[in-house]
């Protein structure tokens, strides 16, 4: 069956021809910044709908806005296996964190229908549009309404500039009261398998293409609002002040500290808005996020606690108002076993040469969510340095190519039963 699928050179070509196409969408030009229900998001869902139907997908744009493809099996109406990855970005991002695994999914099923393959389960793709989480204080949203977790009160988040989600998902085209509709019915899905780039290093300082991932790490992120006393820069003297910008920036220290403190734990404050940020005015109050991350959740939950105990010193010895909401958490997630043999067993089809190493993933995915419905697995791609969220991320098309061969392995692996 498998002479007659594309090699993985020319699946290689067709990835980075169609992310071209996809990656022209964009919020800022001169970078890839596609957030959620943003106007580039809806054009990149619509292009995508497109790419989807030309591979013989019967598509359509979700009510939360993710794209949905779905052919057929032997029968009408089997189980499906579901492909998929997101096609928001962070800000100034890379062209393939999720794209590629997006882009994956549509040409494995465009293969399998030009070869005239059918498999004894459904094929489906999808594009989820929330995974970044960057937009709006959400958690995989997308993927969890796939799944009927999604949560009502995500609807009322609202991003930088006050805008609810409910109002944006409805200029978008999506369709609130239609998220819950959404839940698939439990035994739907056979499986759920996702090719993504590892924006880590390891694949390529073991000059391997591709690995297979064993679990995603825990993480909770949360907003943090310190308050203090806005004042004259040149009046108010430094034993009275009560500068929220220096007790945040003392937390941001401390969340460093505490991370550095624990076993393979990450602590991030990627976001610091200081309010109201004028050169000669004492900052009153900030805004910022944190991050944390690790393998295993009682080192989540260390940090956390030693998180709330440390702000809360900090605030109090700075006079100033700490309010911590915490908008997303997700514990460690393990794949599927039996989905990471029918990896192994596809990247052994695809070449020689290739090996099946075994990998965590510090970075969350959609996976993380889908897994709490069906088996889950996913496939991690070299990058360049193991740079990603970052305009420098890149990977060759050779590798893209050889990730959606071993996907389409893996597929009639899973059809072999
Ligand atoms: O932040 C993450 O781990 C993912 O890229 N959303
Ligand atoms: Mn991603
Ligand atoms: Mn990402
Ligand atoms: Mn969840």
């Amino acid at each position: 069956m498998t002479a007659t699928l594309p090699s993985a050179a020319v699946l290689g070509a067709r990835a980075f021809a169609a992310l071209a196409g996809l990656n022209r969408f964009t919020d800022e030009p001169g970078k890839l910044t596609r957030l959620y229900l943003s106007p580039a998001h809806r054009q990149a869902a619509e292009w995508t709908k497109g790419a989807m139907e030309v591979a013989g997908l019967t598509a359509f744009i979700d009510a939360a806005g993710s794209v949905q493809g779905r052919r057929e099996g032997a029968t009408p109406g089997l189980p499906a296996v579901l492909i998929g990855s997101h096609i928001d970005t962070v800000k100034d991002g890379g062209r393939f964190d999720g794209n590629l695994g997006v882009v994956a999914g549509i040409l494995a099923a465009q293969a399998l229908r030009d070869a005239g393959i059918v498999l004894p389960f459904a094929l489906e793709v999808v594009a989820f549009g929330d995974e970044e989480t960057v937009r709006f204080p959400t958690d995989l949203s997308t993927s969890h309404a796939l799944i009927g977790e999604y949560r009502p009160d995500w609807l009322d988040g609202t991003d930088a500039d006050g805008v609810k989600l409910r109002d944006a998902l409805v200029k978008f085209g999506g369709d609130p009261a239609g998220i819950a509709g959404l839940a698939r019915k439990p035994g739907s899905l056979k499986a759920y398998l996702e090719v993504h780039i590892e924006q880590g290093p390891v694949l390529e300082a073991s000059g391997e293409a591709v690995g297979i991932v064993t679990a995603i790490a825990a993480q909770k992120r949360a907003r943090v609002r310190v308050t203090g006393e806005a004042g004259h820069a040149g009046t108010v003297p430094m034993a009275l002040r009560k500068d929220a910008l220096a007790a945040a920036a003392e937390m941001a220290l401390a969340l460093e500290e505490i991370a550095r403190g624990h076993d393979q734990a990450l602590g991030t404050v990627g976001v610091f808005r200081p309010d109201p940020g004028a050169t000669n005015v004492v900052p009153g109050a900030v805004d910022f996020t944190i991050d944390f991350r690790a393998p295993a959740n009682q080192t989540v939950a260390s940090m956390d606690a030693a998180i709330q105990t440390r702000f809360g010193e900090i605030a109090a010895r700075r006079g100033v108002r700490l309010e911590i909401t915490p908008y997303s958490q997700s514990k460690a997630v393990p794949m599927d076993e039996g989905l990471q043999e029918a990896f192994a067993t596809g990247i052994a089809r695809t070449g020689s040469n290739l090996s099946a190493r075994r990998l965590p993933s510090g970075a969350g995915h959609d996976a993380m969510a889908i897994a709490a419905f069906c088996p889950a697995a996913m496939l991690f791609v070299r990058c360049e340095k193991g740079i990603s969220h970052s305009p420098l991320e890149n990977m060759t098309e050779l590798d893209a190519g050889i990730a959606i061969r071993v996907l389409l392995e893996t597929l009639l692996e899973l059809a072999r039963g």
